[in-house]
């Protein structure tokens, strides 16, 4: 018999949020995966844009744009203790409360309910979620998972008041749960070191998908000092290209989505093995969609015919991981691009027809023992070479080459308090990068005249 089991996409609580692209993938390849073996799944989505209630109440003003991103409904909340210093409201980002509460007692029936994270910093929306689950429908059991469990599974396990904390990779482990926990044993187990195994996200859950995140490849082949990549997965591992055109034309055909973005840590490494194939066979089979790569880009690999095949498959939003233009910095953090690689990279691009403004090079900044100067520097490097510079703010994550460092040089208790690895707050801004500097800077960025 198949179990009824509830999906929950919390809040973000934050002091700021947009919605660029941003959809609970790794939630949805679960429910994917719990369908395929004959479960009931259901979605709450927490973020929804379009809930047709909030809509009722609140009108349909929400800005949403073209490509599929936009604006959060949000409220202004109570900050938390560890945030009360900091001059900024703090918000409750998407569905009401009492909006929740009545979707989950819809779902009174429920055999088990599964909650995922994102940021490690937004952990206070999962567990106002949590709660209020165990408020309605109390006796189902809650499972969490996702970034924020993976990634600070200690405070997850002693504070969210989920019944069991899951780090990783969901899927197989939902499957054993629901084996041991419920005696169903599964009638389809995908191999976890073949990504094409795994049954498409349940993506026909989301009320109106008027775009949908794809992802031909888990992990990266690079080893950055301040990224997680390398701490969440253990291989790079890929799909066959010509899958991923049948999971982009499917959706194309089942939801009508002409927007997509791509999720992937590492889109572009050694392109004859993905992009150039994949876009290759976008193209023979006249497929006309918009793609989005809000997740930075590799530089390295930007070849005058990768350039223009992105550009003819309709590439719209594109952004490229460069972090800083300071060559003895680019070595210490892992070397995935240097300078020489972006002049040749934009010079290329603007050939394909992309404008300077469509051109996002995203530059770190607050990282450990990093300088005004040093960003300042990066960014005019970035202006001159043609393209759009867009800052990043650092944001230390446990179990990353660069995480005892940012703690020891943090005023900030990272190590126990996840609120502060918020990228905003700057919290390991050296005193060599003042706030006032960053403010600066953003200036100038707003101020830079492109060259077309
Ligand atoms: C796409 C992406 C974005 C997008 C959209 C965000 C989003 N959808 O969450 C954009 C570009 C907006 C973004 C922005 C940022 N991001 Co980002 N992003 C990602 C990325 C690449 C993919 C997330 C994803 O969906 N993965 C794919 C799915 C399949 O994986 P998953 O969700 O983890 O799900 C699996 C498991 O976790 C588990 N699971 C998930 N849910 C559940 C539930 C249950 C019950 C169970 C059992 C299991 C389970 O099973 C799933 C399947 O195997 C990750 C890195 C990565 N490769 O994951 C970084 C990542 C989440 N981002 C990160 C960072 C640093 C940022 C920025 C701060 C960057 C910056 N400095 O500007 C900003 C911050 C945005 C903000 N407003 O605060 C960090 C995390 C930081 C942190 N402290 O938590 C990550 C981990 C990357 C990194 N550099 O290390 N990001
Ligand atoms: S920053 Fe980019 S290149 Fe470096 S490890 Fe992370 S995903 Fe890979």
């Amino acid at each position: 018999m198949s179990l009824k089991i509830l999906l929950i996409n919390p809040w973000i609580y934050d002091f700021a949020a947009y919605d660029f692209w941003l959809k609970p993938l790794g939630l949805l390849y679960i429910g994917g995966l719990l369908r395929q073996n004959n479960h009931d799944v259901h979605l709450i989505d927490c973020l929804n844009p379009y809930h047709p209630e909030m809509r009722k109440r609140y009108g349909s003003t929400l800005k949403r744009r073209p490509y599929g991103d936009g604006k959060f409904f949000r409220q202004i909340i109570e900050k938390p203790e560890a945030l009360k210093a900091f001059p900024k409201s703090y918000c409750r980002y998407g569905i009401a409360p009492d909006i929740f509460r009545q979707e989950l007692q819809a779902h009174k029936d429920a055999d088990l309910v599964l909650v995922t994270s994102a940021m490690t910093y937004w952990y206070p929306g999962v567990f106002d979620a949590i709660k209020i689950i165990r408020e309605e429908i109390p006796h189902v059991p809650v499972i969490l998972g996702g970034k924020y469990a993976t990634l600070c599974r200690d405070h997850a396990v002693k504070f969210s008041g989920a019944d069991v904390v899951m780090g990783g990779a969901g899927e197989l482990q939902i499957l054993k749960y629901l084996e041991a926990r419920f005696g169903r044993k599964p009638s389809f187990v995908p191999d976890e070191e073949n990504l094409d195994s795994f049954p498409y996200p349940a993506f026909d859950l989301i009320g109106i998908p008027e775009q949908l995140p794809i992802m031909t490849s888990r992990g990266c082949p690079y080893r950055c000092s301040y990224c997680s990549s390398p701490v969440l997965y253990k291989k790079f591992l890929r799909r066959d290209p010509e899958r991923v055109a049948d999971e982009i034309e499917y959706w194309q055909e089942k939801l009508k989505v002409v927007n997509f973005s791509f999720y992937d840590d590492a889109l572009l490494a050694e392109p004859s093995k993905m992009i150039t194939p994949l876009l290759t066979a976008l193209r023979k089979r006249r497929l006309k969609g918009q793609f989005h790569c809000p997740n930075g880009l590799h530089l390295r690999n930007i070849s005058q015919e990768l350039s223009d095949l992105l550009f003819a498959t309709g590439f719209k939003t594109i952004r490229f991981g460069f972090e800083t233009a300071d060559p003895a910095r680019q070595t210490q953090t892992g070397g995935k691009v240097k300078n020489d690689e972006l002049i040749r990279a934009v010079d290329r691009l603007k050939k394909s027809g992309y404008r300077s403004s469509d051109i996002g090079v995203y530059i770190l900044c607050g990282m450990p023992g990093q300088s005004a100067e040093e960003v300042q520097q990066s960014v005019d490097f970035v202006l001159q070479c043609g393209a759009k510079p867009i800052l990043a703010e650092y944001s230390p994550i446990p179990g990353t080459k660069m995480w005892a460092e940012a703690a020891v040089c943090s005023p900030f208790d990272i190590l126990n308090e996840p609120l502060y690895h918020n990228n905003s707050l700057l919290p390991c801004a050296d005193k060599r990068f003042p706030y006032v500097a960053y403010r600066e800077i953003k200036k100038k960025i707003r101020e830079a005249e492109l060259p077309f």
